[in-house]
């Protein structure tokens, strides 16, 4: 079997979201082959993650199939997480990430957080019902390169606010991405956030343009 071919396959299995140890087989097989690890994820990994989150753009994918591949792209990158290490290749940042206050909806946040992570972010999830004073807590220890708030309720969006606002006031210097579905850029405007992702594909691009790195 060709190195490209074994590329090819890791996609394919990423995107049928076939079981974990399909996918961590492949995976070794490609380092066996002498693969590097931004191939791999490049051409293997990320490939098949992005050929899912255009299907389901496209309405040809739902949620719970993109859940199943980015937890099948994540059982590949441990694989290679040695061989990262060894090559160099650092995290593109870190994102600490929590729903707001009053607001227990996960699933958005969550897919958010699990895309983010599976496209090389490191991810600190605070959950459901964050805070203000939570977020701030998370920034002084996590020292993130990114916020992220999510909010699903119009009656718990100004929580995004109230966290620009109380991160601000602390003097702390981090990037802040929202969304949410009741949440807009006009919104996101209006609050001083610096980038808003309608959904979780265009999440990771906004974050991946808000830290200056193009997605391939
Ligand atoms: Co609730 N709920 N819910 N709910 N719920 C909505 C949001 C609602 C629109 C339903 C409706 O009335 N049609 C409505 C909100 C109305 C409004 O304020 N505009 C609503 C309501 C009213 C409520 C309660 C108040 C109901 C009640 O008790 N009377 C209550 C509130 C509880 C609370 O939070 N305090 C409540 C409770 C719940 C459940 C607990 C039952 C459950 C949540 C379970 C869970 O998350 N573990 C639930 C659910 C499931 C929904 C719906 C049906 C689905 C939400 C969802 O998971 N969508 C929802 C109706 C709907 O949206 N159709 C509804 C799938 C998810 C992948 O999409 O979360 O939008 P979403 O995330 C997207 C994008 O928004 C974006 O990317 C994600 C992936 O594409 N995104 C980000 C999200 N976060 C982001 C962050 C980013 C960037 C992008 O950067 C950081």
């Amino acid at each position: 079997m060709s190195a490209d071919s074994i590329l090819e396959q890791i996609a394919e299995s990423v995107v049928k979201a076939e079981a974990d140890e399909k996918v961590r087989e492949l995976t070794q097989k490609a380092v066996d082959e002498g693969r590097g690890a931004k191939e791999i994820i490049d051409g293997g990994l990320l490939l098949g993650l992005n050929r899912i989150g255009e299907m389901w753009g496209r309405g040809e994918a739902f949620i719970p199939e993109v859940i199943l591949s980015a937890q099948a792209m994540a059982a590949g990158m441990e694989v290679i997480r040695d061989l990262i290490v060894e090559s160099g290749i650092k995290p593109i940042g870190k994102v600490v990430i929590g729903t707001v206050k009053g607001d227990v909806h996960d699933i958005g946040k969550s897919l958010v957080a699990m895309m983010l992570r599976s496209s090389g972010f490191e991810v600190v999830d605070l959950g459901v019902d964050v805070a203000p004073e939570k977020f701030v807590e998370a920034v002084k220890e996590h020292k993130p390169d990114l916020l992220g708030m999510s909010a699903l309720l119009t009656t718990t969006m100004p929580g995004i606010e109230d966290t620009i606002k109380a991160v601000k006031q602390d003097g702390l210097h981090v990037l802040t991405l929202i969304g949410g579905a009741p949440v807009t850029q006009r919104y996101a405007d209006e609050v001083g956030a610096d980038g808003y992702a309608p959904d979780a594909a265009l999440a990771v691009a906004k974050a991946m343009s808000l830290m200056g790195v193009k997605a391939s």
